[in-house]
């Protein structure tokens, strides 16, 4: 997959050399492409901003750098997927995620100030699949850490990044069993630390205890941290056990 980020500022993408992703870089399954947004200036202080129409605080990204570097970076027929971060954007999902790993190409833009005037994404549509995603209700102060986030999520499940062993599969929302369930605790050795001791049935060595032991703690995390989710349980899926828990 190639990935296209444009941003003005290049050194937070750092990240992407280190572990997995860097890895999967070096290793040729992820191709990253991170381009300074003031190359596609022309004036002498290399502007991208300017103040909002309309009044108000902060400044706004102006459309001329951000034309001209789009009309580059993604000319007719390049396959790509325009993705630009901003707080007031549609979730971000892993099943989003799950999409943006089987397109050829996504484009990254990210915004900062107050955003990107909106006629960027508008004449972008015209040639080609735009998606402005949110990472949650919460506000950062720019798009890079949200694509350093969605990069990694989407990097991570391209053929061959993870080893076999570190299945996607029962990830939590992985699309499928574990779906709007999320992943219960974890444990390894010793099978005592400071007095406490691994759940029994981890031990036993009983296949179908452990998988309705992980399925019960998968449930009760959920109620705890996220009680809407268990109302997106597939009911067809429960079983009498699963109602006790
Ligand atoms: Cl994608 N961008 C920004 N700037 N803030 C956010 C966000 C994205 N998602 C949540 N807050």
């Amino acid at each position: 997959m190639i990935i296209d980020i444009l941003t003005i500022f290049p050194e937070y993408f750092a990240p992407l050399d280190v572990s997995l992703l860097g890895k999967a870089r070096r290793n040729g399954l992820l191709d990253v492409h991170v381009h300074d947004l003031r190359d596609w200036t022309h004036d002498r202080h290399r502007t991208v901003d300017d103040t909002p129409y309309g009044g108000g605080p902060g400044m706004v990204m102006k459309p001329e750098p951000w034309g001209e570097a789009l009309d580059a970076l993604a000319p007719p027929g390049s396959a790509n997927r325009l993705v630009i971060p901003t707080p007031s954007g549609r979730p971000f999902t892993q099943a989003l995620a799950v999409e943006y790993a089987a397109e050829p190409r996504l484009l990254f833009a990210c915004g900062r100030y107050e955003g990107i005037d909106s006629r960027v994404a508008e004449e972008a549509r015209t040639r080609m699949p735009v998606d402005e995603v949110s990472l949650g209700d919460f506000v950062l102060a720019g798009g890079e850490v949200a694509v350093l986030v969605m990069v990694e999520a989407v990097g991570r499940l391209l053929p061959g990044v993870l080893g076999n062993a570190d299945s996607v599969a029962d990830d939590s929302f992985a699309p499928g069993a574990m779906e709007s369930l999320l992943e219960g605790p974890v444990y390894t050795k010793p099978p005592i630390w400071r007095e406490r001791p691994v759940p029994d049935v981890l031990l036993s060595g009983h296949h179908g205890a452990i998988a309705r032991w992980r399925r019960d703690e998968a449930l009760r995390r959920t109620a705890l941290n996220r009680p809407e989710l268990l109302g997106r349980l597939d009911p067809g899926s429960l079983d009498g056990h699963d109602r006790d828990v």
